[in-house]
């Protein structure tokens, strides 16, 4: 069931547009501060020339008849084809989307980058595939106006269903992946969906301790958060695979099983 939140949100007070300063956010620079909003959607992005310009039309849209004031910030790493120029048009948008780079490669380092640099109350991020419906923000921000440290979309929770499955070799993967996982997080069913949102300053004090930079960064951030005490919770999701998959079994399969093990021997 999705809940609709109240016109007037009940989570804080007005908005007051405000600047992250150099004297509060030391680390930032200035030229990557943004505006105070309820919520900033993070949509990392590498090579996305086909996906994200139908993702952020769709996220710009569903955001703009929301309560909450909110903003898109793409997280580009040297995108050698035509991201960039397929963002072009979203500069009127209705809702603020933001573009900004990030020196580290990887999807862990550009949402910790993207996390790092916002000062929304919260704050989160989606994959630039659309695979998981936006509409479930609905239900993401009731719960996190509940006091949730983390919502995090799932396939495995009960109600989730597949509206596309993954290819074979992707799943056999996932199987491996999720009993690698389940060494760190034995309570949380699906780890790995590209849609998680989290409490934003909670998020921004458990990044600066990350070091994950690849596809397992999800397992490095959601077992910080559990360290913190706050609950997280999985919210079931219709999910589609999305041809055009950054992720590579070979390159970033090993990688990710790798870092997996490194995440559960440093605790
Ligand atoms: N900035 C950035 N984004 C990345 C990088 N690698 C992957 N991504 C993004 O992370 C998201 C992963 O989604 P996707 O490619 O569909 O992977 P899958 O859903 O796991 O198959 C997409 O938005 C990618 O563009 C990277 O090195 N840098
Ligand atoms: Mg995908």
């Amino acid at each position: 069931m999705v809940s609709v939140l109240p016109a007037r949100p009940h989570w804080g007070t007005p908005h007051v547009p405000q600047r992250i300063t150099r004297s509060t956010r030391e680390e930032i620079p200035a030229a990557l501060t943004r505006p105070t909003v309820d919520l900033e959607l993070i949509v990392p992005a590498f090579n996305e020339e086909r996906r994200i310009a139908k993702t952020v039309a769709c996220t710009v849209d569903y955001l703009a008849r929301r309560p909450w004031t909110s903003a898109v910030v793409v997280v580009d790493n040297d995108s050698a084809d035509c991201t960039l120029e397929v963002l072009g048009p979203f500069d009127d948008a209705p809702v603020s989307v933001y573009v900004i780079g990030c020196s580290s490669h990887g999807k862990g380092a550009a949402v910790r980058r993207g996390i790092a640099t916002s000062a929304a109350r919260f704050v989160g991020f989606v994959d630039a595939d659309n695979a998981t419906p936006i509409g479930t923000l609905d239900r993401v921000m009731a719960l996190l106006s509940e006091g949730y440290a983390a919502v995090i979309a799932s396939r495995r929770a009960p109600g989730a269903r597949y509206e596309i499955e993954q290819p074979a070799l992707r799943k056999c993967g996932g199987w491996m992946f999720r009993r690698l996982a389940q060494l760190t997080l034995p309570d949380i069913a699906d780890t790995q969906c590209g849609f998680k949102f989290f409490d934003g300053p909670l998020a921004r004090e458990v990044v600066s301790g990350c070091h994950i930079d690849g596809f397992a960064f999800d397992v490095e951030l959601l077992a910080r958060l559990s360290r913190n005490g706050r609950a997280i919770v999985e919210v079931p999701v219709a999910w589609s695979d999305v041809p055009g998959s950054t992720f590579s079994a070979r390159r970033d399969g090993l990688r990710s099983m790798a870092d997996l093990l490194r995440i559960s021997l440093s605790r």
